[in-house]
């Protein structure tokens, strides 16, 4: 009896092996996906009242014009839940400059200087806008809201590839 049962825990073992094989193999094919997701020209960003952008980083090829939608699903008005995109060069100050966008009322939160690359108009519930833009060069940028509050919860990535 003991002879067939040690041939019996190697077929297993091979099993186990041959099952474990292209679990591993979905794993890595599934990153790869991930890192080689097709970047967009056409960008869909929403925002809500609980003080959150979907996206935390937005992937877009470089060269190409970029069309960017922001929706904001909420249904707070833009005084006490306004939100924006407010995309910034690469070498700006983002504490800085949120800090001098919050006192930016007059201008909807958009403060004088030569930083931002694209932004929206501020949107209250239930409010949409498209901007079109060339996107910068290959880069790691920072997008942001700069509604008062709000840009250490609503700030992201935006890569350009
Ligand atoms: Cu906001």
């Amino acid at each position: 009896m003991k002879k067939y049962i040690l041939p019996f825990c190697f077929l297993l073992f091979l099993t186990n092996c041959n099952d474990g094989k292209p679990t591993e193999k979905d794993k890595t094919s599934k990153t790869e996906k991930d890192s080689k997701a097709a970047p967009e020209t056409k960008v869909i960003l929403n925002s809500n009242d609980t003080m959150k952008f979907d996206k935390n980083m937005i992937l877009v090829p470089a060269g190409k014009t970029i069309t960017l939608t922001l929706n904001h699903t909420g249904k707070f008005g833009k005084r006490g839940m306004g939100h924006n995109f407010v995309l910034l060069k690469s070498d700006v100050d983002v504490n800085d400059f949120a800090t001098r966008a919050a006192s930016a009322m007059k201008t909807e939160y958009i403060p004088e200087g030569d930083e931002i690359i694209a932004y929206t108009k501020l949107l209250g519930g239930g409010d949409s806008d498209t901007i079109i833009f060339d996107a910068p060069k290959k880069g790691i940028y920072t997008f942001l809201c700069t509604f008062p509050g709000h840009w250490q919860l609503m700030k992201g990535k935006f890569i350009v590839k």
